[in-house]
């Protein structure tokens, strides 16, 4: 069943960019300063929420509906409040500055293990590790540790399910010592993974693989204690199956996954790309690019709707998306075929990045969460 939320607030609002109370009719739309949970006295394991700088200082572990990390696009300044913040290093293209916050109304621990920092909740455990400084084949023996660490980690703190991946590497086109470093990338986690053989592999996360100028290996999750569905796009070869030449290990990751708490349904949507198969679509061509992928968004989006039953709607407020340019004279003509698809209200964050593969020139992610209503 589809939510209908009304009153959204956009990108830009300040304090109350709250996911606002479902059309219930007169509880519709109530907001104060802060963060508001979808209901009144409702619990919420996770949310994500676009906020301004502004509104994001303001934010306190105090609050009812609290951050347990959050991931700082541009310059803002650290909150000082004791949660994970990552620095994406990826530049906003329509404002100075946007922060992506995970909010939750479980109460939160924050600690530090093997490298990470955590956040650790009922349902989730959040953790963030980042190698500075790594070049050519050691690109391969960090993501390979840092990944053993990940497993290992997560496996002792009883959250053995990665629902999420996020990977961000410095310079992730650039050759070196022969190959491209995403691949040494690619062929440190698979190692990791081939050596642990987690549950994990099971139930592959969602997952993106971008780049950015600076910050050397950048690597968060989000984990659970169950598994979530993990879902293929009938349009795409799975990423763990793609042929010998994207790299000596293929990635290993889900086109998206769909994982449910009491609050309601949480699609994680991996990064998605012009590619269908395996190959990469429409080199060069910006607008086709972007077409492709939302295509793909779609398909990806239907066929978790045929395996779930589960509803899905990429333009719903509750829904965050992060679009990928490598180009940033691209962005007013991405942002145009994004909005005339999608609506102008969607919640689109427009980041210049990197994208694994040198030819593509868009990626886009994000996740969709569809709050559950109570009887
Ligand atoms: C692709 O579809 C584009 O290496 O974790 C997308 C999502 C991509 C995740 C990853 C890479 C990754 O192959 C790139």
């Amino acid at each position: 069943m589809t939510v209908r939320v009304q009153g959204a607030s956009r990108l830009t609002d300040g304090p109350g960019v709250a996911v606002p109370a479902p059309d219930l009719g007169s509880r519709s739309g109530a907001r104060s300063d802060g963060l508001q949970a979808s209901l009144l006295g409702e619990r919420l394991a996770l949310d994500f929420r676009y906020l301004t700088p502004d509104a994001y200082l303001r934010l306190s572990s105090r609050d009812a509906v609290r951050p347990f990390a959050a991931i700082l696009h541009g310059e803002v300044a650290a909150s000082g409040e004791g949660w994970p913040e990552v620095r994406s290093r990826l530049r906003p293209l329509d404002a100075p500055a946007h922060v992506e916050v995970l909010v939750t109304t479980s109460a939160v621990d924050s600690d530090a293990e093997r490298g990470f920092k955590l956040a650790v909740t009922e349902e989730l455990l959040f953790g963030v590790c980042r190698v500075e400084g790594v070049r050519g084949v050691r690109v391969a023996e960090a993501a390979e540790s840092l990944y053993r660490e990940l497993l290992g980690l997560i496996e002792w703190r009883r959250y053995p399910c990665l629902l999420r991946m996020w990977n961000i590497l410095e310079d992730v086109n650039g050759q070196q010592d022969g190959l491209e470093r995403y691949r040494h990338f690619c062929r440190g986690r698979h190692e990791a993974f081939a050596a642990i053989q987690p549950a994990t592999l099971d139930c592959p996360p969602a997952a993106c693989g971008i780049g950015a100028g600076e910050g050397g290996l950048c690597v968060y999750f989000l984990a659970a204690r169950d598994p979530g569905l993990p879902v293929e796009n009938p349009r795409q070869i799975s990423a763990y199956r793609y042929p010998r030449r994207y790299g000596p290990r293929s990635p290993s990751f889900s086109r998206g996954l769909l994982k449910r708490f009491d609050d309601g349904a949480h699609f994680f949507l991996s990064g998605t790309a012009s590619i269908t198969g395996h190959e990469s679509r429409h080199h060069g061509r910006i607008s086709e690019q972007v077409e492709e992928s939302l295509t793909n968004v779609r398909a990806l989006i239907h066929s978790t709707q045929e395996r779930s039953g589960q509803s899905l709607d990429l333009a719903s407020p509750t829904t965050t998306l992060r679009a990928y340019l490598r180009n940033e004279d691209h962005y007013p003509v991405v942002r145009e075929i994004v909005e005339r698809q999608l609506g102008s209200n969607a919640n689109v964050l427009y980041l210049r990045s990197d994208i694994c593969r040198r030819e593509l020139l868009f990626e886009i992610d994000g996740q969709i969460f569809v709050p559950s209503l109570r009887p």
